[in-house]
């Protein structure tokens, strides 16, 4: 009988919640921290803990054929995927943000301006759009202190509560994107049986939450 994988974040903030979400679709697994793959015992599963980076790859070559990431991850990477549910969890926003005393007003202040970034694919797609022409430095973390050290007029960062804006000086400016886990598979296969079986347990769990 065919075995289905799906891959989920090895820790990290979505790790918790994806195996909270399975458990509670009445699978049975072992969360070993320390093992890249756990058998499930009471279905056709096996779950892949990954870096989140590399779900959306994994899922796009069938090496897993599902995955729960965030859709921020999934746009940056420009995978083909099938979305195939909103998980409710993993909320956040991308956003601009400028140091507070700034005088960036509007977003045409930001023509020839640098923008740090770990989003550069996401960030450049949305600047096209409004036709702003700035400088995206792409780093690949603490994009928050960039500004304080002369590196950026500006930043692109995932934000949720908003307090590390705030303890870096800096002021939500625009949105780029909303986000949130999403459930993936790979394209082509989502009307396989296995899957749809899942599909069904996933979405009576998220409607016992409402
Ligand atoms: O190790 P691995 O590569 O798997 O994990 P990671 O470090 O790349 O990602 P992780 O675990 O930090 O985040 C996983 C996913 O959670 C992201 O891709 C988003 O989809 C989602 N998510 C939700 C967030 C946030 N909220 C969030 N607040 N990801 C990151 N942040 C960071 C943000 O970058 C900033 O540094 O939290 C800080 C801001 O938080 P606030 O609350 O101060 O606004
Ligand atoms: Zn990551």
């Amino acid at each position: 009988m065919k075995t289905l994988k799906i891959a989920i974040q090895k820790s990290g903030r979505l790790n918790e919640k994806s195996v909270e979400l399975l458990k509670n679709c009445g699978l049975n697994f072992e969360n070993y921290k320390s093992s890249l793959i756990s058998p499930v015992s009471n279905f056709p599963l096996e779950i892949l803990f990954l870096r989140d980076d590399d779900i959306p790859e994994y899922v796009q070559d069938g090496i897993a054929d599902l995955g729960i990431v965030g859709e921020n991850v999934i746009e940056e990477t420009e995978v083909d995927v099938a979305y195939l549910q909103r998980l409710g969890f993993g909320k956040c926003s991308l956003k601009i943000a400028v140091p507070n005393n700034n005088s960036i007003a509007t977003l045409e202040d930001l023509n020839g301006k640098a923008i740090a970034t770990t989003y550069p694919v996401i960030l450049k797609k949305f600047l096209e759009e409004k036709g702003i022409n700035s400088e995206i430095r792409t780093i690949s973390g603490s994009v928050e202190i960039s500004p304080g050290l002369g590196l950026s007029d500006a930043i692109c960062d995932l934000v949720s509560t908003g307090g590390t804006l705030k303890s870096n000086g800096l002021k939500p400016f625009a949105d780029v994107m909303s986000s949130e886990a999403i459930l993936i598979s790979n394209k082509g296969n989502e009307n396989d049986d296995l899957i749809q079986e899942l599909i069904q347990r996933i979405q009576s769990v998220l409607r016992a939450k409402e």
